[in-house]
């Protein structure tokens, strides 16, 4: 079943293409379902191999700038390797249906549209389960195009797993991320030029982290200024200290204080001239 990408064998374009550089695959784990075709292009600056380690198939010497194509006709895991370098290893997951990562994140409430697609031969319909905490749950069921890709419209309401499911196959579970919360911010400018900052999450995100940015002409940008977490109360107070007039606002982010999950408002801190209305 090797084939060569543009060569006689050549029919649909490879479900995915992983590259390999000088020392390991780019995309070591790569899930496809039955009939998809793989292809591993050399952009290193010396030769490798692709050879799955239960012998079904060996490209033999990939050189510089060369490619290499299979197609996976049967259902499960395929692990392989380079014989010139052992090192490198990767893996083909092989299955009868297959969900599409979301790119986009979702709003709580609002519909969002899942697409995946099913192995060659595949024909009926696919169930669809979500879990958002309490485990997976049937969500719907949704037909199969002749193309055998399928689309179903999904409504989460916070962030949830999703797995599709056709006879006794599962694919693998992909994260719909949802942004469900909001930031209120109140701005209030205290005497002696300091301005204090209330912050409330909701719905109630004890214990997570807050960022208060400002937008520095200095740093062509917004800015972290101070990073805290909320209280018992989902609430966090912020003071800044007497300056010029900025933009402000207050992100609601992951642990790592940069992953953005909501943002508030933007408000104004710091002493601004038109205080002394002309
Ligand atoms: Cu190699």
């Amino acid at each position: 079943m090797d084939m060569t990408m543009g060569g006689a064998d050549a029919g649909a374009p490879p479900a995915a293409s992983i590259p390999i550089g000088f020392a390991a695959f780019g995309t070591p784990r790569v899930d496809v379902v039955a009939g998809d075709a793989v292809q591993w292009s050399n952009d290193s600056s010396r030769a490798h191999d692709i050879v799955a380690t239960d012998g079904s198939f060996d490209s033999g010497r990939v050189i510089v700038g060369d490619h290499y194509a299979h197609r996976f006709s049967t259902v499960g895991a395929v692990p392989y390797y380079c014989s010139l370098h052992p090192f490198m290893t990767g893996e083909i997951d092989v299955h009868e249906v297959v969900l599409d990562a979301p790119t986009l994140r979702a709003g709580s409430g609002k519909p969002y549209v899942l697409t995946g697609r099913v192995a060659a031969g595949v024909t009926g319909s696919v169930a669809i389960e979500g879990d958002d905490g309490g485990g997976f749950v049937p969500i719907t069921t949704t037909p199969v195009a002749t193309d055998g890709t399928f689309r179903t419209a999904v409504v989460p309401h916070t962030t949830t797993s999703y797995r599709a499911q056709v006879d006794d196959d599962q694919s693998p579970a992909v994260q719909l991320l949802v942004l469900d919360h909001a930031v209120a911010v109140h701005a209030m400018r205290r005497k002696g030029g300091t301005t204090a900052i209330d912050v409330r999450v909701t719905p109630a995100a004890p214990g997570q982290t807050v960022v208060l940015q400002e937008r520095l002409r200095e740093r062509f940008g917004w800015w972290p200024i101070s990073t805290v977490k909320l209280d018992a109360r989902s609430a966090a107070h912020f003071v800044v200290p007497r300056g010029a007039a900025v933009p402000a606002r207050v992100l609601l982010t992951l642990r790592d204080g940069a992953t953005e999950l909501a943002r508030s408002a933007t408000v104004h801190v710091g002493t601004t001239r038109s205080h002394h209305h002309h």
